[in-house]
Formats: C-alpha cells, sequence, structure tokens
C-alpha cells in the first residue's frame, strides 16, 4: 500500500530495476528523478554528473539531442555516471506502435535504446502486443517498462477507462512492467508497482502549452512514489540547490506519508 516503505518494497522486488532502483533510494535518500530536456551530449552528462548525487533516475529524450553520434558512445560516457552517482537511466520514448515496431525502435536505429537505458515507457494506446513485443528485447537484460495511465498535460485523454485498461495490462505483464506514469497511484494497494510522477513544480503552475503541475507534496500524497521535474530543476538558477530543494520537499512528503498510520 502506499504506507509501505521503500526498503520493504526493495525487498519484495523481483525485477532487478525495481529492487536496484528502491534501494538506491533509501541509500541516497531521495524520489527525485531530474527530466534532462537539453539538447546537445555535453549539457545531458553535465546535468548528470553534477545532479547525479541527488537524483534516484535520470529521464532522457535522446532523440532530442542534436549532436547524439553513436549509441556506443552515448552509453560510454552516461553509464559510468550511472554507476557512480547510483542512479537509473529512464529514456522516455513513450512508445506508442504495434509490437513487432517498438522491438526494432527499442532495440536498433541509432539510438539502440535498450543498451543503455534501464527503463523505458510506452502507451497503452496499441493494445498488449506493445508490452509483448517490448518485453521480448527487454526482460532478458533485466530492463523495466512503465505504462503511461495518465499524462499531466491539460486535455489529456488518458483517463478513466484508458487508464483502467492500461492497468490491467501492466497486471498481465507483472515480471516486465514495473510501474506507471501516473498522476496518482492507479492501484493502491499494490505496492510492487512502482508510480512516477512528471508535472511537478514548487513554484508555477503550469506552461504555455498545457503542462500542468502540482507540489512534490500533492505528488507523494495522492500516491507518486518518484517525482519527475523538469524545468523546475534545469533552467533554475542554481540547478544543484534547486534539486537539494525538491529532493528534501519530496523525501519529507514521503516520510509523512509511510509514517501516516
Ligand atoms: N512528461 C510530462 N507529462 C507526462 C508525461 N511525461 O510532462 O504526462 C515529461 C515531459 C518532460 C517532463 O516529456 O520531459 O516529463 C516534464 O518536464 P517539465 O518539468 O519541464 O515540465
Amino acid at each position: 500500500t502506499a504506507t509501505t516503505s521503500f526498503e520493504q518494497r526493495a525487498a519484495a522486488a523481483t525485477n532487478p530495476t525495481t529492487k536496484h532502483l528502491f534501494e538506491l533510494m533509501v541509500r541516497k535518500q531521495t524520489n527525485l528523478a531530474v527530466a534532462a530536456d537539453v539538447t546537445t551530449v555535453a549539457e545531458l552528462l553535465h546535468i548528470a554528473d553534477v545532479l547525479g548525487p541527488h537524483i534516484c533516475v535520470l529521464k532522457t529524450h535522446v532523440d532530442i539531442l542534436s549532436d547524439f553520434t553513436t549509441a556506443d558512445a552515448f552509453a560510454a560516457k552516461l553509464r559510468p555516471l550511472a554507476d557512480k552517482h547510483g542512479f537509473v537511466v529512464f529514456e522516455d520514448r513513450k512508445f506508442a506502435d504495434i509490437g513487432n515496431t517498438v522491438k526494432h525502435q527499442y532495440r536498433d536505429g541509432v539510438h539502440r535504446i535498450v543498451e543503455w537505458a534501464d527503463i523505458v515507457d510506452a502507451h497503452t494506446v496499441p493494445g498488449p502486443g506493445i508490452v509483448q513485443g517490448l518485453k521480448e528485447v527487454g526482460l532478458p537484460r533485466g530492463r523495466g517498462l512503465l505504462l503511461l495511465a495518465e499524462m499531466s498535460s491539460a486535455g489529456s485523454l488518458a483517463t478513466g477507462e484508458y487508464t483502467r485498461a492500461s492497468i490491467e495490462m501492466a497486471k498481465q505483464h507483472k515480471d516486465f512492467v514495473i510501474g506507471f506514469i501516473a498522476q496518482r497511484a492507479p492501484i493502491p494497494d499494490d505496492a510492487s508497482f512502482i508510480t512516477m510522477t512528471p508535472g511537478i513544480n514548487l513554484t508555477v503552475s503550469g506552461d504555455a502549452t498545457g503542462q500542468q503541475y502540482r507540489t512534490p507534496a500533492q505528488a507523494v500524497e495522492t500516491g507518486s512514489d518518484v517525482l519527475i521535474v523538469g524545468r523546475g530543476v534545469y533552467t533554475a538558477a542554481d540547478p544543484v540547490a534547486s534539486a537539494i530543494a525538491y529532493k528534501q520537499a519530496g523525501w519529507a512528503a514521503y516520510l509523512a506519508r509511510v509514517q501516516a498510520l
């Protein structure tokens, strides 16, 4: 349930990525994920290195990197930082095609995402075949998948019956689906799934293109485990100070939740 501690959830985890993630969250006392939405590899690596000590997840959008060269070169730079600081790499690819196509998008092409990303995510709009395709590629390598059950943006169609069907899809593939991108814990009584929540900001309520923000405390209260913060951190005057502020707000809210018995 929402009050189960990350220690307990690490102990119970069967997917290796889930276990690793909960363990490092406990060790580093952070539930902060940074969305490093910058457009050069150098900026991304800089964020990974300076914010690494404060985050549990580094979230990437590899297809916005203008100077991406090869997957080998990228992995050779990023993976040592993930090991040094102890964070997992989440490529926010939001796969959305039939199983056979996403298999290739995950494994092949220029980006060869499965080689360097611990976690990826997928929309559920194509039906369960998308999970089957990704699982063929990712499960043998110990990777994990998040399903988008809800979105933070205004007018999102991922609500109601769509969200409920996404939850059922996750339950059918518990070995590979480690959790959800959602605004609240989609299955409040099942602590084996992790809920990651974007649309988090301490000072503003939205942007000009439909993003909607809540605070770390609001998200954690509704069952979020990992708080995804982009512009709130990387456009701040002092990104390290900002990351620490989000980390502390998120962790305090987590402690309040698990102790609220
Ligand atoms: N993201 C959302 N909302 C969703 C799913 N994903 O904002 O429902 C992603 C965006 C971006 C980050 O692609 O990388 O989370 C949010 O960034 P921001 O904090 O700068 O708004």
